[in-house]
């Protein structure tokens, strides 16, 4: 089969690029141009240049994979994405990525974009373990791989920081303006932790590079929401029956999207509210309501689908006493929320029920329980914490949390940058006699639980009565 080109005949049915992507110069420059970028980021972007113009083709770096790269280059930069829901499959062709490029063979291209002040934005997805944070710090974990890396070699670096601190040192010496640097992976303030490893890391280089860029970058903070699984041979084969052609980028998503975004860009930006973003002064409200409502019951629904047998998201909803669980899980996770403007928090609980439920999205719980050790502290112990602190239910919390440990001690690998520590700790969990000692070892790991928790024995006795529970119910 012919594959999706910009000389392909699209079907009537098939919405065709808003814009003609050979008319738009790169503004943007993302890292990480995996799915959930194509399907949010780039339809927002491709929209508001549909509706105001300006020159904000993206340009999509991949930091590993250089498969993507090749097969945007292969298809022209386009791709589909189909959203499906009861009102049926929608499909569009995507034309607002004007670029690829695969930094781990072509960094020095990477960095000469970077170093042009034509891209006014440097926007990121690289996923939660890739920044190089330190829990217990906030700063920079010096014992992460790229960020090991690139301290010893900020010239040619490897990892996102270190791309970034490059790319900003290389426009401070040519006299240039900054890059606004625009974080969208789901980790809470991400605009304001992204800033501290970005200085932490120039400050390394040279003190006054990391002055240069507080003064005149900006990192505004963003929610963004869109449920979008990685592709299976399924996606690519309906893209191929709706679009006649072959298209190896093929995307599934909801319908459902949404960015909520402080408008605080050097060098302005896209008009991405004529595509339906919300600017805001303060994005922490909107956060923590997603990270704690969705990615929270998200990583619950995942351990208990990885726990029972059930594959996809939609599965284990359709089991009534699991749903009645993530129904609950959000009223409690609810309590610990600040009043989010517009929005009524009854209503989002409803919606996420059925966006969870959607039997047209094929959602793998095994995808969403990776990377736990990055993941629970923001949807999970940030909010015990709360209520523990405000003397609230800390049960739900606590029975997530032994769900994780269950399953973590159920494998023989895991998925996780802290795996090798995790899978230490399981054995020695197991081989302990005592059941209240069945914790310990995961507790002694440096920064697993914020110290809050690990330090309170109310915390642990009902995590270990949740643990207990479990054993009887599995
Ligand atoms: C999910 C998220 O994989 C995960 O951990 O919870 O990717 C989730 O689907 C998105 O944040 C939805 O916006």
């Amino acid at each position: 089969m012919q594959k999706l080109s910009k000389s392909a005949e699209l079907p009537a049915g098939v919405q065709a690029p808003t814009i003609q992507p050979a008319n738009f110069k790169a503004g943007i420059l993302h890292i990480g141009v995996g799915a959930f970028h194509r399907a949010h980021q780039a339809i927002y972007t491709e929209d508001a240049m549909a509706s105001e113009g300006g020159n904000w083709g993206i340009i999509g770096v991949s930091l590993r994979s250089r498969d993507i790269v090749d097969d945007l280059r292969s298809q022209d930069m386009l791709y589909s994405v189909t959203t499906r829901d009861a009102q049926g499959d929608h499909i569009r062709v995507v034309g607002s990525i004007v670029g690829a490029l695969a930094a781990s063979v072509e960094a020095e291209a990477v960095l000469r974009q970077l170093a042009d002040p034509e891209i006014r934005i440097v926007s990121l997805t690289v996923t939660e373990k890739a920044y190089g944070l330190d829990p217990a710090s906030g700063g920079l974990d010096r014992n992460h791989p790229a960020v090991a890396h690139d301290l010893q070699n900020p010239h040619n670096p490897t990892g996102a920081i270190g791309f970034l601190v490059e790319g900003l040192a290389r426009r401070r010496l040519a006299g240039d303006s900054p890059y606004t640097i625009l974080c969208c992976d789901n980790l809470p303030s991400n605009g304001d932790v992204v800033k501290k490893l970005v200085l932490d890391m120039a400050r390394e280089r040279d003190p006054s590079l990391s002055e240069w860029i507080e003064s005149r970058a900006t990192f505004p903070n963003t929610m963004v929401d869109r449920i979008v699984p990685a592709a299976a041979q399924d996606t690519r084969d309906r893209a191929a029956g709706l679009l006649g052609v072959d298209d190896t980028l093929a995307l599934e998503t909801e319908s459902f999207i949404q960015w909520v975004i402080e408008d605080n860009f050097v060098s302005g930006r896209p008009a991405w509210e004529k595509a339906g973003a919300l600017f805001v002064d303060d994005v922490a409200p909107y956060e923590k309501m997603k990270l704690r409502l969705l990615n929270g019951s998200h990583s619950l629904i995942a351990y208990l689908g990885q726990l029972h047998g059930l594959d996809y998201v939609r599965d284990v909803m359709a089991v009534a006493k699991h749903r009645e669980r993530v129904r609950q899980h959000m009223q409690i996770a609810a309590k610990t929320l600040d009043p989010v403007p517009g929005i009524g928090i009854a209503v989002y609980i409803d919606d996420l029920l059925s966006r969870f439920a959607n039997p047209t999205i094929a959602h793998r719980t095994a995808q969403i329980a990776m990377d736990g050790t990055q993941k629970l502290p923001q949807r999970i112990f940030s909010p015990a914490v709360d209520a523990l602190q405000a003397g609230g239910d800390i049960g739900g919390f606590a029975y997530v949390t032994a769900l994780w440990l269950a399953f973590v001690l159920r494998q023989d690998r895991l998925d996780d940058p802290r795996s090798a520590e995790l899978l230490r700790a399981a054995r020695a969990s197991c081989a302990s006699a005592n059941v209240s000692d069945r914790l310990q070892p995961f507790i002694a790991l440096p920064g697993l639980f914020p110290a809050a928790l690990a330090n309170s024995p109310l915390w642990r006795n009902t995590l270990i009565e949740q643990m207990n529970a479990l054993d009887a119910e599995l």
